[in-house]
């Protein structure tokens, strides 16, 4: 791998000429914090804009990817361009989605569609961070719309989410996924609910269900989220999803209160993955807590912690860092 800061203008000037190898590149660098990555997510970041992206969540198995593949050719062929993001795909352990996940890229392929996927663990600064630059990355790239796909499970899944414009949850017939939807606190930030599967019995129910949750959290002033019923596998109801997102969009774009607007989050979290960085790799902190480990003296966090950083060591922490 080449790390040199200097392939940075190489590789943006792919990214300007739509070199999808340059794309991947830069991604998977950014994604790696290689030396000059934050001067080329400044260049970025002007490029970056246009595009509007589109959080799409549910339980395991709702037919997420099978969707945000469909939307994808469903853009292309109203020349639009679509990216996706496929954020912590299911668990290696499960073969039959690897499976499945290939045979989808090869679709996708077809249709030039560019597909990244990002697993929890390993990403540099937090799901949502990497998320975030990634997003941005594609969008400067030229798509009209990033597809992130997600499993609206976790906390941190959640927190994905607060990176899109707009925030699509998926449910299916039959398995009381409205009220899993409720729990992870999906409902209230949901621009748009799908009821997928609708070829099997009970989409109706769900429908009825989500309404009446929706009447249980609405507060004042909220938009009510549309519900629109699909079947991906078919591609029955994609026209008028993608109608509907197309409506969403000028609406959510307009809203002050977007969160992705918020530049202030933003760049809490940029000084605090560089904190961290600091004070556990430059600073030595890791090897410090090992080697107070390993003394054995101390086993009370709190004195462990305290011997570890307090606050007058944060003069000395910005002096040992010269790069
Ligand atoms: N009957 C029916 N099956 C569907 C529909 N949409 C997707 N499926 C099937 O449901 C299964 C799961 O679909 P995926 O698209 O992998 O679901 P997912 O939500 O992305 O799954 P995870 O990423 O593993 O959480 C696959 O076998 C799909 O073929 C649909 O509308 N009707
Ligand atoms: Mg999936």
């Amino acid at each position: 791998m080449n790390a040199r800061p200097d392939n940075w203008g190489a590789l943006l000037e792919g990214l300007r000429r739509r070199d999808r190898r340059a794309l991947a590149r830069i991604i998977s660098q950014v994604e790696d914090r290689k030396p000059g990555w934050q001067s080329a997510m400044q260049s970025i970041f002007a490029l970056a804009g246009n595009a509007t992206i589109i959080g799409i969540t549910g339980s395991p198995g709702a037919g997420k990817s099978t969707l945000t593949g469909a939307l994808a050719t469903g853009l292309a062929a109203r020349g639009r361009k679509g990216g996706i993001l496929a954020v912590d795909p299911t668990s290696p352990f499960t073969g039959g989605a690897i499976l499945g996940d290939r045979v989808r890229m090869i679709e996708l392929a077809k249709h030039n569609i560019f597909l990244r996927s990002m697993a929890t663990r390993g990403a540099m600064g937090g799901l949502s961070r990497a998320t975030r630059d990634v997003a941005r990355i594609l969008d400067a790239f030229g798509h009209d719309i990033v597809l992130i796909e997600t499993v609206g499970v976790g906390q941190d899944e959640v927190d994905v989410l607060r990176v899109a414009d707009l925030t699509v949850v998926v449910c299916i017939p039959g398995q009381g996924d409205n009220v899993q939807a409720v729990k992870a606190g999906i409902m209230e930030i949901a621009d748009l609910f799908i009821v997928n599967k609708a070829d099997r019995p009970g989409t109706d129910d769900v429908v009825g269900d989500i309404r009446a949750m929706q009447r249980l959290t609405m507060g004042k002033g909220m938009r009510q989220a549309n519900i629109l019923k699909s079947v991906a596998t078919s591609g029955e109801g994609l026209d008028a999803i993608i109608d509907e997102l197309d409506r969403l969009q000028p609406i959510v774009k307009a809203d002050p209160s977007a969160a992705n607007r918020d530049l202030g989050t933003e760049v809490r979290e940029l000084v605090e993955d560089d904190l961290l960085r600091l004070f556990w790799d430059k600073a030595g902190g890791r090897e410090k807590l090992a080697s107070l480990l390993g003394e054995g003296k101390i086993s009370d966090p709190y004195q462990l912690a305290q011997a570890l950083f307090s606050e007058k060591d944060i003069a000395g922490l910005s002096g040992k860092d010269k790069n």
